[in-house]
């Protein structure tokens, strides 16, 4: 089982548009290990989307992710982190595809509604950012076996 970290950002809370959401990665079969509603401090922001420092749009970027709260989660499964990174689809909205969660849901690249992990050893640093171990649940999902 491979572990993403995967962000529902506050457009997606004040849209309403979360259940929609995490109902995708459920039907698709993907695990929900961990699971919290949270503000991010604009440090914590930062660190995160460090690799962007120095991009045009960072002060939007950090704008947008700390106006209001956010949906954190760890989602679990199978080669998790591609899974996820497909269902949401491109980061630029006018290249996501009618299907995924930003051709879907998303009107501008920078209110892009979600962040997913975009390699296996991000997902683990991210999810050390915003995790602490006891808040992460491996359980035995019941259906696994029906999916994979
Ligand atoms: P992704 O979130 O798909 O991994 P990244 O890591 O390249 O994409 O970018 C992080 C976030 O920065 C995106 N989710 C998006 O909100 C914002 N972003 C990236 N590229 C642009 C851009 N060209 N214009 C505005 N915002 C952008």
């Amino acid at each position: 089982m491979e572990r993403s970290y995967v962000m529902l950002k506050p457009g997606a809370l004040q849209r309403r548009i979360v259940g929609e959401i995490i109902s995708r990665f459920e039907k698709k079969g993907l695990t929900i290990q961990a699971m919290k509603m949270m503000s991010i401090p604009k440090e914590t922001a930062e660190h995160h989307y460090g690799e962007h420092k120095d991009k045009p749009f960072f002060a939007d970027l950090i704008g947008y992710i700390t106006s209001g709260p956010v949906v954190a989660m760890i989602i679990a499964g199978e080669d998790a982190v591609r899974s996820v990174r497909a269902m949401c689809g491109a980061t630029k909205v006018e290249e996501a595809l009618p299907g995924t969660i930003r051709g879907d849901f998303a009107g501008a690249t920078t209110k892009n509604v979600i962040h997913a992990s975009d390699a296996p050893d991000t997902a683990e640093r991210e999810i050390g950012i915003f995790f602490e171990e006891d808040e992460i649940i491996e359980y035995d999902a019941g259906n696994t076996h029906w999916v994979y």
